[in-house]
C-alpha cells in the first residue's frame, strides 16, 4: 500500500515580485510591486497545516539562504559587495531580483518523482528539475537535491536522486508540475503522464511564451526512472493554453488516483493519447479512469488561469474513500469557478464531496496556487516513520513556524530593500531563526 506524502516549501523572507516567471501572467502583472513575505509565509504554513489536519502526511522544506551573492561575479559584477549590488540594480535589475528569489517555495517544480512500484529497479527515483527557462530558478536544483537527501536520509539505500538534466535548451524541465501519476486506490498500480510544451522533433505550433518543458526532457526522465513504456504517456500542452498563461500543466489539469480533471484546451491533439491512457488504466488497474473534461464555455481559459481552479489540490482525507478539494480563495470569488466546484460536489459520479478555500494571495500574485506549493511523493506506508520527523507538519510545528515567521520575517519589501545591507542581514537571520525554532540544525548556509 502506498501513501502520498506532500512536501511544501516554506516561503523565504525575501519573497518579492520580480516579474521573472516566463509566461506567468500574474508574476508579470505584479512586477516591482511591494510584497509581503510575512503574510506569504503564514499563508503557506496555514495551507500545509490544513492538509496535515485532513490526515495527509505533510512535510516542509525550510528556505535556503538568499541572496545568492555567489552569483554576482558570474553575472559580471565586480568590486565590493555594495558596488556589485548597486550596479546590478542599475544595469540588470532582473539579475538582482533573481539572486533574492524565493521561487523555491513552489515545490511542485522541485522534482519529478517515481515510486518504487513503477520502476524497473524497484527504487524510488527523484530527478530535481533543472528549471532553466527563467533567470531565477535554475539555481534551485542543487539545493533541492540536498533537501531530498535530508528528508529521505533513512531511505537512501532504496532511493535514487538523479542529477538534474543537463542545462541545455532542448532539455528544459520543470518537474512534477508537468507530470501526473494516475493509480488505483492502493497506489500500487499506476500510469505516468508527462506533459510537455515543445517537441523539437515535430512541427511547432507557435506560442506567445517559451514553453518551459520539452518532450525530450520528459523522455529522458522516463528512461532514467526506468518506467515501463507501456504505462508511460506523453501529452503535449495546447499552445493556446501556454499563450493564455498556462506555463505549467498543473495550471490546467489536476489528478488524484483514478480521477483526472482537465480543461478542454489543456492538450494539443491529445484525444488519441487520452484514449490510450484510459485503455491502459483499465487494463492495469482493473477499473475505469474517471476523466472529467471541463468545457471552454463552462470555464473559459482566461478564467481558468485567473481562478487557478485546476491548481487546486485533490486530496483523500485519512479514513475517507471520497476526495476533497483545496482551492484558491480566488475560485470562491469568481462565480463561474464556484459554480463549477458546486457542480462537481453535487455530481454523485464525481468522488469529491467537499471544498476548502485557502487564501494564498501573495503566492497567487506570483502565479503559485495550492498545488504549486507542494510536491507529492508516493511512498510505502512503512517509509513514513523513517522520514525526518522534525519536518513533519502538525499543529505544534505550525505554531513554531507561525511564531518564528511573525517575529523574524519582514512585513513588506520593495525593490530598494534588495540593496539595503540591514534588510539583507535581517533576511539571513530570519532563515536561521526559523531553522533554530524547529530544531533543524544550524542552517544550511552554503551560498553567498
Ligand atoms: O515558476 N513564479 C513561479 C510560479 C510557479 C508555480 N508553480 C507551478 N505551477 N507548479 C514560476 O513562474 C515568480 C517569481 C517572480 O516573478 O519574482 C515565479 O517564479
Amino acid at each position: 500500500m502506498l501513501t502520498e506524502i506532500n512536501i511544501d516549501a516554506l516561503v523565504g523572507p525575501t519573497h518579492h515580485f520580480g516579474g521573472l516567471g516566463v509566461g506567468n501572467l500574474a508574476s508579470m502583472a505584479h512586477e516591482r510591486q511591494a510584497s509581503h513575505p510575512k503574510l506569504a509565509a503564514l499563508e503557506g504554513v496555514a495551507k500545509a497545516a490544513l492538509v496535515a489536519r485532513l490526515g495527509v502526511p505533510q512535510f516542509v522544506w525550510l528556505p535556503p539562504l538568499r541572496p545568492r551573492f555567489d552569483l554576482l561575479t558570474p553575472y559580471g559584477f565586480q568590486g565590493s559587495l555594495s558596488e556589485q549590488l548597486s550596479a546590478a540594480q542599475r544595469l540588470a535589475p532582473r539579475a538582482l531580483s533573481a539572486i533574492f528569489s524565493s521561487a523555491f517555495m513552489w515545490a511542485a517544480n522541485a522534482a519529478t518523482v517515481s515510486p518504487a512500484v513503477d520502476t524497473r529497479d524497484q527504487r524510488l527515483h527523484l530527478t530535481p528539475a533543472n528549471l532553466i527557462s527563467s533567470w531565477h530558478r535554475a539555481t534551485e536544483a542543487n539545493e533541492r537535491a540536498l533537501d531530498m537527501e535530508e528528508l529521505f536520509q533513512h531511505e537512501l539505500p532504496r532511493l535514487t536522486v538523479h542529477p538534474p538534466l543537463p542545462s541545455i535548451i532542448p532539455l528544459r524541465d520543470e518537474g512534477a508540475a508537468n507530470h501526473m501519476r494516475l493509480c488505483d486506490p492502493s497506489g500500487m498500480r499506476g500510469l505516468n503522464l508527462f506533459v510537455y510544451g515543445e517537441d523539437d522533433a515535430a512541427s511547432e505550433p507557435t506560442c506567445r511564451f517559451l514553453p518551459r518543458q520539452t518532450r525530450a526532457a520528459c523522455e529522458a526522465i522516463a528512461r532514467a526512472h526506468q518506467l515501463d513504456p507501456n504505462t508511460t504517456f506523453f501529452l503535449r500542452q495546447h499552445p493556446a493554453a501556454i499563450s493564455a498563461g498556462v506555463f505549467h500543466n498543473d495550471v490546467i489539469a489536476t489528478s488524484h488516483q483514478g480521477l483526472l480533471i482537465h480543461h478542454a484546451l489543456a492538450f494539443w491533439e491529445g484525444e488519441d493519447v487520452l484514449r490510450q491512457v484510459e485503455a491502459a488504466f483499465q487494463i492495469h488497474t482493473g477499473r475505469p479512469l474517471l476523466r472529467l473534461e471541463i468545457r471552454h464555455d463552462e470555464l473559459p481559459l482566461p478564467l481558468a488561469v485567473q481562478s487557478y481552479f485546476f491548481n487546486s489540490q485533490l486530496l483523500r482525507p485519512a479514513g475517507s474513500d471520497r476526495m476533497t478539494l483545496v482551492c484558491p480563495a480566488q475560485c470562491q470569488a469568481m462565480e463561474t469557478a464556484l459554480q463549477l466546484i458546486e457542480r462537481l460536489i453535487a455530481d454523485p459520479h464525481v468522488p469529491i464531496d467537499s471544498v476548502h478555500f485557502v487564501s494564498l494571495q501573495e503566492s497567487m500574485a506570483n502565479g503559485g496556487g495550492p498545488a504549486c506549493l507542494r510536491l507529492r511523493v508516493p511512498v510505502d506506508v512503512d517509509v513514513l516513520s523513517g522520514l525526518n520527523s522534525t519536518l513533519r507538519m502538525d499543529d505544534h510545528l505550525a505554531e513554531c513556524l507561525y511564531e518564528a515567521i511573525d517575529r523574524w520575517y519582514p512585513d513588506s519589501i520593495t525593490s530598494d530593500d534588495l540593496i539595503n545591507p540591514d534588510f539583507v542581514a535581517a533576511a539571513r537571520r530570519a532563515v536561521s531563526e526559523v531553522r533554530q525554532s524547529i530544531g533543524s540544525g544550524s542552517g544550511r548556509g552554503k551560498h553567498g
